[in-house]
């Protein structure tokens, strides 16, 4: 059923390609709103938004958006926000306190409290269904938001849940102590603080509702009323329902005969050893791997292109149309890494790195993961004594596309020392002794795939990269890799203490009973694995059960 009055709300910040593919899957069509009388023509709207708050709203006004979209809600016609694209119908958010809100729904965004859980709030979590006066069997104002469903978010502020009044609640989130709006219904106006394109076929099916529901207009109450700061009394059936993650990664590179392979290696190397020809080993298309792990259940996919292509030119870098594809087919979060950096195409063509992170976001990506470029730019702040230059990678893309689109894949190694005094790096009491019976390690951040140490300990190098404003940790280990043994816990662990953003699991997971370990034992908030998966050893459900036998939550597709 193809429309030509269906907007999308488009401000230039991060990924609308998922929305644009679901809706097109759905077999709708999205124009983009170009100019302010696109409002006069649309029948139904979505605004889909990441990145900070300030950027969304002074997009609007730049664009000369805010009188045209606030005549739209008014005219009762269909609308739905999403993440930022709700929070900007508030009156203003704790994220950018210069930055106004439409003011539309009385009430403010606030930050999530990191005193006691990891922020940002990252992965997939339960709602409650508040009563809403609205609903009835046969004008189903839910939008198919289900209570047993799981739905993914990825946010540092939300709406207390307190701060705003029952009538307009559709749904209501516990993460740890605070509760918080995560989905609003408000005549035809509908929001969500999760990202339906993210949230595989529930999400899928949001869309679709609204999409399918007939465009009627049903203004909205003439006067919204000040929110009330009593708390409501909604029993939450889930009070800490955030899920832990099970996620899929793909090292892609060109083979010897120039194909785009997965492969694998082991502690980093990735070439046969019991061939003549030593190849690089071929575990499969990447597209069509990724598809599979989504279909199994994986609550994400990440690529890492291990060897970068130094030398193709930024805008045909072969992970763009990975992205591409992967992203017609596959609705849950999409990571990317390798040579998110400062490059210069072979023409000599210069891109900083948030137009190449840019380009990865237009194509599909959610977040990038910068790897080698991280250690360079802690080493400058250690260096800099923990001055911020507004300059690197890290701060630029998280600046513009928001923390929670930049990971921060970390590759170091064990160097072993009889006694702590022997270096000035952090290190950990281990009970695997080094070759000389060495009862101390300290883990040495690597660059360039692994190939290069650095006088850097990875604590300093989460804790910078932290404090330059990154969103989430991938803590790959090389003595682990591709080993089967199992995560190594005490890094995971240190690293868990230092930093309060999530942090990935990753390396070494040979058996289903590794992952709940993982997370009983450093309470990581996901777990990654990558040869157990292509090898077909162990199938990411048996993984997720394992996990709930464990009374660990995890999201069941
Ligand atoms: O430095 O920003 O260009 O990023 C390069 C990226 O490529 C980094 O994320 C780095 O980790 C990755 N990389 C580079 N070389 C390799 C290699 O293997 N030779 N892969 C590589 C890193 C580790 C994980 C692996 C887990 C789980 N591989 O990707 O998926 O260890 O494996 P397992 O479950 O089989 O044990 P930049």
């Amino acid at each position: 059923m193809a429309t030509d009055n269906y907007y999308l709300l488009d401000y230039g910040a991060g990924n609308v390609r998922s929305l644009v593919n679901a809706v097109s899957k759905l077999g709708y069509t999205l124009k983009t709103i170009e100019t302010a009388s696109d409002f006069e023509k649309a029948e139904k709207i979505l605004f889909p938004g990441v990145g900070a708050f300030g950027y969304a709203a002074e997009a609007l006004v730049r664009k000369g958006f805010v009188e045209p979209l606030r005549a739209y809600l008014d005219s009762g016609k269909p609308f739905f926000g999403i993440c930022v694209g709700m929070q900007v119908l508030f009156e203003g958010s704790d994220e950018s306190p210069d930055a106004p809100g439409l003011g539309y729904i009385p009430g403010r965004v606030r930050k999530f409290s990191a005193q006691d859980k990891a922020v940002p709030h990252m992965g997939w979590n339960h709602q409650t269904l508040a009563k809403h006066p609205a609903a009835s069997a046969s004008n189903d104002w839910s939008y198919t938001i289900d209570g047993r469903q799981t739905y993914y978010f990825v946010h540092s502020y939300a709406v207390p849940y307190a701060a705003l009044q029952k009538d307009w609640t559709l749904a209501v989130t516990q993460y740890d102590q605070e509760q918080f709006i995560s989905a609003v219904q408000l005549g035809n106006i509908l929001c969500t603080q999760f990202h339906p394109e993210k949230s595989g076929q529930a999400g899928v099916n949001i869309i679709k509702a609204f999409l399918d529901r007939p465009v009627t207009v049903c203004p909205p109450p003439q006067a919204l009323a000040r929110p009330t700061v009593t708390p409501i009394s909604v029993p939450l059936a889930h009070r800490d329902g955030l899920t832990t993650r099970v996620i899929a990664c793909l090292d892609v590179r060109a083979n010897d005969q120039g194909d785009l392979v997965v492969t694998k290696g082991d502690q980093y190397d990735v070439r046969e050893r019991n061939t003549a020809t030593n190849e690089v080993r071929n575990l499969g298309k990447p597209v069509e791997l990724a598809k599979r792990y989504y279909e199994e259940g994986a609550d994400e996919i990440t690529f890492l292109n291990i060897t970068s292509f130094r030398n193709v030119p930024m805008h045909d870098l072969p992970m763009l149309e990975v992205l591409r594809q992967a992203s017609q087919t596959i609705f849950v979060p999409l990571t990317v890494g390798g040579g998110i950096r400062d490059v210069t195409d072979p023409d000599g063509k210069a891109y900083p790195a948030l137009e190449v992170a840019g380009e990865y976001f237009r194509s599909g990506a959610d977040k990038v993961s910068i790897g080698s470029d991280a250690v360079y730019a802690a080493e400058t702040y250690w260096k800099s004594s923990g001055h911020l230059t507004g300059r690197t990678a890290i701060e630029t893309i998280a600046q513009a596309y928001g923390a929670q689109a930049v990971v921060i894949s970390v590759d170091p190694r064990r160097v072993y020392v009889s006694d702590p005094s022997q270096t000035t790096h952090h290190t950990v009491q281990t009970r695997f002794p080094g070759p000389k019976g060495e009862q101390y390690c300290w883990y040495q951040c690597t660059v360039q795939g692994g190939r290069e140490g650095r006088d850097l300990d990875v604590r300093q190098l989460v804790v910078a990269c932290q404090a330059l404003g990154a969103g989430e940790i991938l803590l790959n280990c090389m003595d682990r890799d591709g080993t089967n043994a199992g995560y190594d816990l005490e890094l995971i662990a240190d690293v868990k203490a230092a930093v309060s953003i999530p942090v990935i699991a990753s390396s070494g997971a040979g058996r289903v009973e590794h992952f709940a370990q993982v997370v009983q034992q450093t309470g990581v908030e996901a777990t990654l694995a990558a040869g157990i998966f292509h090898r077909r050893e162990v199938p990411i459900a048996a993984v997720k059960a394992h996990l709930q036998q464990a009374k660990i939550s995890v999201r069941t597709a």
